[in-house]
């Protein structure tokens, strides 16, 4: 993890980090969607709890199937992703070595008139979502790594946060989580498509409704914790019919001693 990519996601609770995929990886990914888009499904709005400024015409898109089961060649990008070389070193970094998939991946897909979801995050409340800083290192709960297959440009909407609210000390009133006031902390997250979005659940986050009518949006979401947290019913078996042994890694259950490690593990510096 860069002194950069360190330095924001302490700062504001998230990080983009540009060209995470090659050219490559981002358009066998778009491809896998787009061959599988039957399986996607519009939920039924919901998320926006009918709030104004987040209701829309229509809910998200998600798949019905999780991508890292799908048939070869169509898992493979997902698959790539689960335990891709940035991943890990994000994660040793700011899970610890041993840090598990909690749940995920899901997709979002919004197209114009999509709407959002009211603002959320842990910071004040769940103890699973945190962002503490002791001896020199961050330490996180819940986190995610979002994969953009799209580009999201400013104005778009989609993914949001407060920055700096993961380590707010007061709780976020509920009339700035549901937009109804307006107290200009709102970040909305652009990021050029082949981006990773880092950012902790402990972060007050949310979706604004999709405002443009040529783009789709399509960034698909793995939560990771550390190895000794489930926020999540934690996976009792690996669903991957072939999977590596550092695939198993990310599906062992919760426990704290006798992880696997993948990558360096930064402890050991
Ligand atoms: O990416 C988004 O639009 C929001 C996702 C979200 O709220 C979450 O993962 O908890």
């Amino acid at each position: 993890m860069t002194e950069r990519e360190k330095y924001l996601f302490d700062l504001w609770g998230y990080v983009v980090i540009e060209n995470a995929l090659s050219e490559e990886e981002l358009t066998t990914a778009n491809a896998a969607i787009t061959h599988h888009s039957d399986l996607i499904e519009n939920r039924e709005p919901g998320l926006s709890e009918g709030h104004p400024d987040l209701k829309g015409s229509s809910g998200r898109g998600e798949l019905s199937q999780s991508p890292l089961t799908l048939e070869h060649p169509w898992c493979d990008p997902f698959r790539n992703m689960l335990t891709h070389p940035k991943t890990i070193d994000v994660f040793n970094e700011i899970l610890g070595p041993g840090y598990r998939l909690d749940h995920g991946p899901g997709l979002i897909t919004m197209n114009s008139g999509t709407e959002g979801h009211r603002f959320h995050g842990g910071s004040t409340f769940d103890p699973s979502q945190f962002h503490h800083f002791y001896h020199e290192q961050i330490h996180c709960g819940l986190t995610v790594a979002a994969w953009q297959l799209a580009e999201v440009r400013p104005g778009d909407g989609g993914f949001a946060c407060i920055p700096g609210s993961h380590k707010a000390n007061y709780r976020t009133p509920m009339s700035v989580l549901t937009l109804k006031e307006n107290w200009d902390c709102i970040k909305q997250v652009s990021a050029p498509a082949g981006s990773l979005v880092i950012f902790t659940e402990a972060l007050i986050h949310g979706t604004l409704p999709w405002i443009p009518k040529d783009r789709e949006r399509r960034s698909i979401l793995f939560k990771y914790a550390p190895g000794y947290l489930a926020w999540g019913g934690a996976f009792t078996e690996c669903p991957i019919n072939d999977p590596t042994s550092a695939e198993l890694a990310m599906f062992e259950p919760p426990h704290r001693p006798g992880r696997v490690t993948l990558g360096d593990d930064p402890t050991a510096k």
